[in-house]
């Protein structure tokens, strides 16, 4: 653990130290409410606990702390606890401690076994929400993301559609939405088994997302069907790129248990140039000319 402690009363600052280096924790000082901040943002990223004394000059603890959580709020940064050590025992200072931030409030002289006993009780809560914060990161993922194929699924696919077509209207640029749909699919299945279409859809998959740029995306949008976007491309740029990816899918046959599965698929591209169109309407256009492709012949791109 590293903690900070901001003291203005050299005494104070030290015995602190003692008690707190006794206890095996790295400590990092401060001895007026600028420096407590300056040390805070300085060591943010891997600061544990903050002790904070409330009468100092330049910023006041109570101030301090509220800078603090502020810069903590904008960077996003996680939650590092307070705990104000005050001589004053007012209750009004107390509330004013919780309201400007402060995690606990302890009234000086502190004794060495309650300062321990408090910091261990800090600890506890910063560790649950530092799982809680992880735990939501790891749902959010399995939220966004097409359980088989490990592409972003539709809601999410939809989602990033919706903001790059808000940079590519913002920044003067066109873009490229794409839907492909694998051809006679069914056929796959039926031949080989619905395991075997899963493995032809998951080396698909491996193979677009290996053939995209870094600002590309892909989505499966359902079934057999998948969505791609290529920001910042011409018309005639994407009408050779989707060409090229018809290549990828259908140049080798993809291998399921020594049996080769020879696979096409056919998309379908609408350009967006920043007009006021809505991101239901470039699917549709997309869509049209998927089905389109389908209708003379497949394994083909039409835009
Ligand atoms: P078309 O060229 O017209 O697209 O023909 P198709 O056979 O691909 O089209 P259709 O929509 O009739 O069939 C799609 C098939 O895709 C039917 C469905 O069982 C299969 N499918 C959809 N999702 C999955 C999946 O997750 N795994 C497997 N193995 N098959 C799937
Ligand atoms: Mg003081
Ligand atoms: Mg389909
Ligand atoms: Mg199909």
């Amino acid at each position: 653990m590293k903690i900070l402690i901001a003291d203005d009363t050299n005494t104070d600052r030290l015995l602190l130290k003692l008690y707190i280096t006794k206890l095996g924790y790295r400590v990092v000082e401060a001895s007026n409410g600028q420096e407590a901040i300056d040390q805070f943002i300085e060591h943010s990223h891997d600061l544990d606990l903050v002790l904070m004394d409330v009468q100092m000059p330049i910023i006041n603890g109570f101030d301090a702390v509220k800078a603090m959580r502020n810069i903590q709020e904008q960077q996003k940064q996680e939650w590092i606890p307070v705990i104000f050590l005050s001589a004053s025992a007012e209750e009004d200072d107390v509330e004013d401690g919780i309201l400007a931030g402060g995690d606990d409030y302890l009234i000086k002289p502190i004794g060495q076994k309650v300062l321990a006993a408090k910091m261990l009780s800090m600890k506890r809560i910063a560790d649950m929400r530092r799982r809680l914060v992880e735990s939501n990161s790891v749902l959010e993922r399995l939220a966004a993301t097409d359980y088989l194929t490990g592409v972003a699924n539709r809601r999410s696919f939809e989602m990033t559609l919706g903001k790059e077509m808000q940079v590519a209207k913002e920044q003067g640029l066109s873009m490229a939405c794409a839907m492909f749909d694998l051809d006679k699919f069914k056929v796959v299945n039926d031949t080989y088994g619905h395991d075997a279409g899963d493995a032809v859809l998951v080396e698909i998959m491996k193979r677009m997302k290996a053939s995209v740029r870094d600002i590309d995306s892909i989505g499966r949008l359902g079934g057999e069907e998948f969505g791609i976007l290529l920001p910042n491309i011409s018309e005639s740029e994407a009408k050779d790129t989707f060409t090229r990816f018809l290549s990828v899918v259908s140049d080798a046959p993809v291998v399921y248990e020594d049996t080769e599965i020879a696979v096409t698929t056919s998309i379908g591209v609408a350009v967006y140039c920043g007009d006021d169109e809505d991101k239901k309407s470039l699917l549709k256009r997309a869509d049209e000319c998927l089905y389109e492709a389908k209708d003379t012949g497949r394994n083909k791109v039409v835009l």
